[in-house]
Order: C-alpha cells, then sequence, then structure tokens
C-alpha cells in the first residue's frame, strides 16, 4: 500500500493524520478512555470556555487553577506580541534583560519584610525543585551541611519531577520510580472528617498534627533537618485546609531547631484565599515561597521561588567572579514570559484581584454548602475562593463516582475538577454573584443525577 509522501523530513508515520489524536501522550489523563469520546476546548473569554461543538463551558477550575485573571485578557496578549517583536529571547545565563528585573522588583513587593529575592522558573514542579536545592545548598554554604534531610507531609502534592515526589505524599505519583530522594520523611496529612466534616474555612481540630515535625525531628535529630514543605491549603489531593493553629505550630518547631520552613504555594499564591498570598491569609511567615500557577495568568510557562534575604546574602560570599549557586533553566525568567507576569499583574492590581476572593468568599461559601443535603455529600469544605465537595465512592470503584460527575457538568456546561471521589472548585477571581449561582445550580443538578 503506497504511503502518503512525507512533508520535508517527516518520516512516514503508522497511519497518523492530522486529526488523529493518537500521537499526544496526554499528562495525568487516561488516554484511551478520552481519546474515544474527546473533550475539546477551542476558544475561551472571561470566565468562560467554548468546546468543539460550539458551547458556553463556566471555568469553575481556572483552567488548572492558574487563569486566575479570567481568560482572553487583551492587555496580557499584546504584552505577549510585543514581547515577541522586540526581544523574542535572551540567554537566561551571564546575560540579562530588562523586564526580569523589573518582574522581580515588582513581584517582592508582595513578599513579607525580609523575602526580597526571586528566582525565576518555568513550572511549579521546577519551583519545586529549586526551592528545595536552595534549602540544601543555603545549610552547606553557611557550613551546616549535616542538614540533609527535607520533611515532606502524606497527600502533599510538590509537582512531578524527582524532588517533589519524594516529598510529596501521593502514592500514585511515587510507586514506579525507584528509591527517590533518600533522606526524606513525611508528617501525617491533616484531613479528618471524622471531626472536622463540612466546617467553614480552617477546621477546629488538629492543631497538634505539627508535632508530627517534633516527633520527626528527635527521631532523626533536628540537626539533621533542612526544610519542611507544605501546601498551605493541600489543593491537588483535595483542599485540605489546616486546621487552626497548625501553621503556626510548623512555624514555631521550623524556629526551635534551625529548621527552614517552604510554603508551596504553586496554588494558594496570587489572590486564590482572598489575599495576595497563603502566608498573608494565615498570618504565618514561612523562609521560602514556592510559585507558579498564577504568575502569568496561565498564558506562558513561568514560576518563581521567593527566599529570604538572609538565604541569598549567604550565597553572595566568595570570590565575585565565581557563579554563587549552580542552578538555572534555558527559560528562567524568558522575555515572553517575563511580559507577561508584569501584564498579568496589573491586571491583577488594576482590578484589585488579588483580594477579591475576600469580597466573593461568603457568596462562595455559601453557594458550596447549600450542596450539603445532595446525595452521596460527605464533606464540603472552602477557603478564599477556593472550595472541595467530597464524595461517598461508589464500593470497589473508586473515583468513578466524581469522573461522572465531571462528565455530566461538563455537558451542563460546567467545567470542574475532580481527584478521587473529590470535586475541586477554583474559578477565576472576577467571578460575580450571579456566576456563582449558576454554577451551584448546575453543579447540584448534577449531584441529584448520580448513582
Ligand atoms: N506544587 C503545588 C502545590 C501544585 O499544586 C505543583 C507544585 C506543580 O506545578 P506544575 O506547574 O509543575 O504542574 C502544583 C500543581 C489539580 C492539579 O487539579 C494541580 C496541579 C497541577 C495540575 C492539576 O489537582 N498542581
Ligand atoms: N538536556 C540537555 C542535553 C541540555 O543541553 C539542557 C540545557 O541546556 C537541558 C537538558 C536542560 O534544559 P532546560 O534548561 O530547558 O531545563
Amino acid at each position: 500500500m503506497a504511503t502518503s509522501e512525507p512533508a520535508g523530513n517527516a518520516r512516514p508515520t503508522s497511519g497518523l493524520t492530522a486529526n488523529n489524536l493518537e500521537a499526544f501522550w496526554m499528562p495525568f489523563t487516561a488516554n484511551r478512555q478520552f481519546k474515544q469520546a474527546p473533550r475539546l476546548l477551542v476558544g475561551a473569554e472571561g470566565m468562560y470556555y467554548r468546546s468543539a461543538d460550539g458551547r458556553q463551558v463556566l471555568d469553575a477550575t481556572s483552567g488548572l487553577w492558574c487563569v486566575n485573571a479570567g481568560h482572553g485578557r487583551q492587555s496580557i496578549a499584546d504584552a505577549v506580541g510585543n514581547q515577541i517583536r522586540e526581544l523574542d529571547y535572551a540567554p537566561a545565563f551571564q546575560m540579562g534583560h530588562p523586564k526580569v528585573f523589573e518582574l522581580a522588583a515588582r513581584l517582592v513587593t508582595y513578599m513579607p519584610t525580609g523575602i526580597d529575592h526571586v528566582f525565576f522558573t518555568n513550572s511549579g514542579s521546577e519551583s519545586v525543585e529549586t526551592g528545595l536545592k536552595i534549602a540544601l545548598a543555603y545549610h552547606g554554604v553557611r557550613g551546616d551541611g549535616s542538614r540533609f534531610r527535607l520533611i515532606g507531609r502524606e497527600r502533599g502534592y510538590h509537582g512531578v519531577n524527582f524532588g517533589g515526589i519524594s516529598v510529596g505524599g501521593i502514592v500514585g505519583n511515587r510507586k514506579h520510580f525507584g528509591t527517590l530522594l533518600t533522606g526524606v520523611d513525611h508528617m501525617r496529612h491533616t484531613h479528618d472528617p471524622t471531626r472536622n466534616a463540612f466546617s467553614r474555612g480552617e477546621p477546629e481540630h488538629g492543631a497538634e498534627l505539627a508535632d508530627d515535625l517534633e516527633r520527626i525531628a528527635t527521631l532523626h535529630d533536628p540537626s539533621t533537618i533542612a526544610a519542611v514543605i507544605v501546601e498551605p491549603v493541600a489543593g491537588s489531593t483535595g483542599v485540605l485546609v489546616p486546621p487552626k493553629g497548625y501553621l503556626q505550630r510548623l512555624r514555631e518547631i521550623c524556629d526551635r531547631h534551625g529548621i527552614l520552613l517552604i510554603f508551596d504555594e504553586v496554588i494558594t499564591g496570587f489572590g486564590r484565599l482572598g489575599t495576595p498570598f497563603a502566608f498573608d491569609y494565615f498570618g504565618v511567615t514561612p523562609d521560602i515561597v514556592l510559585t507558579a500557577k498564577g504568575v502569568t495568568n496561565g498564558v506562558v510557562p513561568m514560576g518563581a521561588v521567593f527566599v529570604k534575604k538572609e538565604i541569598y546574602d549567604t550565597f553572595m560570599q566568595g570570590p565575585e567572579n565565581m557563579i554563587e549557586f549552580f542552578h538555572g533553566y534555558t527559560y528562567s525568567g524568558n522575555p515572553v514570559a517575563s511580559a507577561a507576569g508584569l501584564a498579568t499583574l496589573d491586571a491583577y492590581e488594576s482590578e484589585g484581584l488579588l483580594t477579591r476572593g475576600a469580597d466573593m468568599a461568603d457568596a462562595w461559601a455559601d453557594g458550596l454548602h447549600s450542596l450539603k443535603e445532595l446525595p452521596h455529600v460527605v464533606d464540603i469544605r472552602n477557603c478564599g475562593l477556593v472550595g472541595a465537595i467530597e464524595l461517598e465512592p461508589i464500593a470497589g470503584a473508586p473515583t468513578k463516582r466524581a469522573f461522572a460527575a465531571f462528565l455530566a457538568a461538563f455537558e451542563a456546561g460546567l467545567l470542574i475538577r475532580t481527584t478521587g471521589d473529590i470535586i475541586a472548585l477554583s474559578p477565576p477571581l472576577i467571578i460575580q454573584k450571579s456566576e456563582i449561582d449558576l454554577l451551584f445550580d448546575t453543579l447540584g443538578g448534577v449531584l441529584k443525577t448520580l448513582e
């Protein structure tokens, strides 16, 4: 059989055509199931996606928790287009360009006093690796190289690279990948539906779970621990809001033992909780802050790792012609991402989006908790403009019920996220009351039809 002539240097393929969905190995997706009945998005504006079959779909997930200012921002599109025409790329190592310095200087103004330097990456996963490496190297550089242990938490999600899955606490993300990083231990997670089900905001019970850090520190000797990494609110594993006093207690234990506290704010950063960052919301100051998703409103990959002045200054020793930290990415702080970041900050600032969640939080919590009595709902959690509805799993078929809700919601014009049997919601920060009502009306209708 004749194979059609390939264009250019392309090799003949095994029957693939432009319309074939096969070649793309999709991330975190049931590939075969998806490709049998694909769900394609072809446009987006404001709070809505447009599906390939021409329907408006309300975005209750900010894409994947990243389009915080809503879709289709003209000013960000213009900034990106202009930047590509003006300076498309500049080498990241031993060279610079103005916009990345401007972005860094603006971003650090959102940080607590004393956190005033930022290292750029291209994703949350890279921010995690960068933060962990900074923590380890910091102790080494200041002559305390016996601090080599990293402490994470069960149900923590810190991206998919080796450091992140090592400190992370999701078995599926870890089990096939060998021995991972050594010298890692985990605290228990804080999810306690027996005592805390249907809490509005921070749950009452569980601050004492922070004492796991004290116990682990005692086991290994505190002087061997470099850092502890937590999501202030665990996002990916189902919106686990920290119990009252928990993060404060972690901070105290870290201070007592000279352990760095890393907040992974990849989801909680940039207004998600109704404050610019989670450290504002909880009033607890970490030593290192990891961010990514909200930095560029999702349009160009970018992450940012913020560190205390003391950490940066510790590296700035030795001969000035020497590279102080052997780490960096080809695309760290690249001009197009930097331009997108600056335009995104302009949008956040001019519309007050980083605190808008606080104004909407009550309406959000009311809508969410109004679903309490619906079938299969076993818990509802909220904080700022994040929410989760936990469903009773179908016996012997975990995840099926929530996935059915996801499919039915999409059919009904609503994009939600599911993780296990938990529905997670995180709408763009521009959401209006009428859209909150539409969201929960639609979702309520979906939940009523579930088997
Ligand atoms: N840390 C945290 C706390 C995250 O939530 C990452 C690191 C990794 O970021 P990148 O950019 O490498 O994906 C994340 C990402 C979901 C979902 O719906 C969550 C994430 C990514 C995709 C989907 O649960 N979190
Ligand atoms: N692999 C090879 C062979 C490389 O040359 C590089 C960068 O120069 C990388 C991986 C890392 O790529 P990046 O800097 O985009 O993370």
